[in-house]
């Protein structure tokens, strides 16, 4: 079938909108009308090759929409279920079976291969060329997708309209299931957030939805800061004003019990260590600017106060829980990430990412 999509071509360049060829869904896979994707701090980084998934490639990973079409063998959806896309993973490796498929052993090639996992493409351009598809199992910057059946969750009957849904499957799932899996701190314990961007502001909202206590938003941009309040900190820090550390120890004198960062940044990262209590615990979820990143951490301070630091990939997630959970959440009240979202038309998807990196929207969903 035709589809409209947005395809990455070269290096750092502006996504171009082509009529691309997509085949019908093989055994196991899901055809899935795309309503709406977000777009996704690591569709930048693809684009920029620090990731380097082959082009021309459809990305696009935080996909919702409707099943079109079931393949052969697909028995849990039909057509006419609303859904929202996850991540790929295999399923049967031991941490699928962990219910952890964030570190499914072919998490990198089944997510950034560009591919299906038996390597064909299930895309065309107009010159009959190959384009990749299945990037995070999806490649939603399109009007259709493509997706298998064990990443897509099905969602009919939330409270939210299908568009707003998307984001749901990468970037809320990724501060949010940070905060409810890896940090996993009791009521009224503390926290930091470093990134007030939607991973970040979904860590704010996910340790509201849990009843912390105080909770430190830092974050440069001042309307950030605010919708940070707005989202569940109590207390906001801007790095600009002076050491993080010592700002953080004006709030809390003994230190921080959990910190979650979503900028990737080393030194942010290094100067979060400096701000944990006794036995804090630091989990980092921002993808950083290079492979290479490296971060440096003072042993015998660490083992003093019994301090944890963990990198965490999609919030340590089954997104067939943690997906309905949001939703339920939001439905309660306590999860509104629906305030975090602005819209834009997907061929307009080269303006939505100036506006993203100019602060002027948090969380860019494209309608297909
Ligand atoms: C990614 C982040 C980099 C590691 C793999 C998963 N998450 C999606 O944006
Ligand atoms: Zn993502």
């Amino acid at each position: 079938m035709k589809i409209t999509a947005a395809v990455a071509r070269e290096t750092s360049a502006p996504f171009s909108i082509e009529t691309l060829e997509l085949e019908a869904p093989r055994a196991g896979e899901v055809l899935v009308r795309i309503v709406a994707t977000g777009l996704c701090h690591t569709d930048i980084v693809v684009r920029d090759q620090v990731l380097p998934t082959p082009m021309p490639v459809v990305l696009g990973h935080e996909g919702a929409g409707v099943v079109e079409a079931v393949g052969e063998g697909v028995t849990s959806l039909a057509p006419g279920d609303e859904v929202v896309l996850g991540f790929a993973f295999c399923g049967h490796c031991p941490s699928c079976s962990d219910h952890q498929p964030g570190y499914c052993t072919e998490f990198m090639g089944r997510n950034f291969g560009g591919c299906r996992p038996d390597g064909s493409k299930a895309l065309t351009d107009a010159a009959g060329a190959p384009v990749g598809s299945h990037y995070f199992g999806q490649s939603s910057f399109a009007t259709y997708a493509l997706a298998a059946e064990n990443n897509v969750v099905k969602v009919t009957g939330a409270a939210q309209p299908l568009a707003n849904l998307g984001p749901l499957g990468c970037g809320m799932m990724t501060g949010a299931g940070a905060v409810f899996n890896t940090l996993a701190a009791p009521a009224g314990s503390s926290i930091i957030v470093t990134g007030g961007g939607p991973v970040g502001l979904s860590g704010v909202m996910a340790a509201a939805a849990r009843d912390y206590a105080t909770i430190v938003l830092v974050e440069p941009v001042a309307a950030r800061r605010e919708l940070g309040r707005e989202l569940g900190a109590t207390h906001v820090i801007d790095p600009a004003a002076g050491d993080v550390a010592e700002q953080l120890r004006a709030i809390l004198p003994g230190g921080v019990d959990r910190a979650l960062d979503s900028t990737g940044i080393p030194g942010v990262i290094q100067s979060l260590v400096g701000c944990l209590a006794l036995r804090g615990q630091l989990a980092w979820v921002g993808v950083p600017a290079s492979l290479e990143a490296t971060i440096t951490l003072p042993m015998i301070p660490m083992m003093a106060q019994g301090l944890s630091v963990k990198g965490v990939t999609e919030g340590d997630a089954d997104p067939a829980v943690l997906i309905p959970e949001m939703i339920a959440l939001n439905a309660a009240g306590k999860f509104p990430f629906e305030k975090m979202i602005r819209t834009y038309p997907l061929a307009e998807i080269n303006t939505a990412i100036d506006d993203q990196h100019k602060g002027l929207c948090v969380k860019a969903v494209l309608v297909a």
